[in-house]
């Protein structure tokens, strides 16, 4: 009887979960912990990082894991890589369930970048209007461009005040409108936007806004993933694991 363990936060990973409870297959949904009030989900939920590589093997093999399903976001690297790592080391079948790049479309002025350095060095330059949509985690890196007036988007409220002399921010959790998001990118008279190249639909609402208000973006890429087995569809997850997407879902 399959035993799946999906590492979530994302809204590819929610769907899963979803479809995985309405089949009534043995599923556990796990959150690094990262906001206060994490997505309520239909299957059960642990929160909280394993540990490393060796905690994550051992939380397999004693919980009796038969499928990891790696949703996480195509930025968290550190806990892929670890998945890669821990089904490499028990045998555990390891797939990814995630969501293609964007790419631009006509309209699109995205200036792409590597990496987060990329992103800040792009910022130098005269005093600009930025909405800095990268969540908290990387905020303390823009502090190198302090000219610019940033606003700033995170889920929870902050517990020290984000180290930009001049920003806004706004506490909100997605997925975000169009309709929201281009009301945002007005009031705030945002002249630039700054985002990971997250794909999916949950953060997509920007890029639209920004598109239709002929707003730059500086798109910052992915980074660069070990080998694994990889889908972006819900279904061919249930089929890998053995579960005909057809019967019941
Ligand atoms: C804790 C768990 C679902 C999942 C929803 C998706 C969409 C809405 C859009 C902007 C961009 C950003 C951020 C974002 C989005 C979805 C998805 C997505 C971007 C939650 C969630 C957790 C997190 C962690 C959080 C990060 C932050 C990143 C905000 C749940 C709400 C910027 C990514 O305060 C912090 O420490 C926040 C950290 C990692 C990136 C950062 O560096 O700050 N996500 N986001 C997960 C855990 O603990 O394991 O409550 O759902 C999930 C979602 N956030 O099921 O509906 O699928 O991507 N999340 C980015 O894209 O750049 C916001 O503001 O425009
Ligand atoms: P990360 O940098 O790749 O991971 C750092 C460490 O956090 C991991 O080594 C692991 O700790 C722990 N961790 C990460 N995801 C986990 C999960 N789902 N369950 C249990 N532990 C987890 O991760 P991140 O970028 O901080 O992302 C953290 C969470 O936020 C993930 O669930 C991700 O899907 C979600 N998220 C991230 C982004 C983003 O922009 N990065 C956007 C949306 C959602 P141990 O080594 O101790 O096991």
């Amino acid at each position: 009887m399959p035993n799946i363990l999906i590492l979530g936060g994302t809204t590819e990973a929610s769907a899963l979960a979803h479809a995985i409870a309405a089949t009534g297959l043995r599923a556990v949904l796990s959150y690094a912990g990262r906001v206060a009030t994490p997505r309520a989900q239909p299957v059960p939920v642990r929160i909280g990082g394993f540990g490393g590589v060796a905690c994550l093997a051992a939380y397999l093999r004693t919980h009796a894991v038969t499928h990891l399903v790696d949703a996480t976001h195509p930025f968290a690297a550190q806990m892929s890589a670890n998945a890669v790592a821990a089904a490499a080391a028990t045998g555990v079948p390891l797939i990814a369930l995630t969501r293609p790049a964007w790419t631009p479309v006509a309209g699109d002025m995205w200036h792409p970048v590597p990496d987060l350095d990329g992103a800040v060095a792009a910022l130098s330059g005269e005093r600009r209007r930025v909405m800095l949509a990268l969540g908290r985690m990387h905020v303390a890196m823009f502090a190198a461009q302090p000219q610019h007036h940033y606003l700033l988007r995170f889920v929870d409220p902050p517990t020290r005040i984000p180290p930009l002399p001049d920003h806004h921010l706004v506490v909100d959790r997605g997925p975000f409108t169009v309709d929201g998001d281009t009301a945002l990118l007005r009031t705030h008279a945002i002249d630039l936007v700054v985002c990971k190249n997250a794909g999916g639909t949950g953060a997509a609402a920007k890029l639209a806004a920004a598109r239709a208000l002929a707003v730059p973006v500086i798109m910052i890429d992915r980074p660069v993933l070990p080998e694994r087995a990889q889908t972006a569809d819900v279904a061919t997850v249930l089929r890998w694991i053995g579960h005909d997407a057809d019967r019941g879902v």
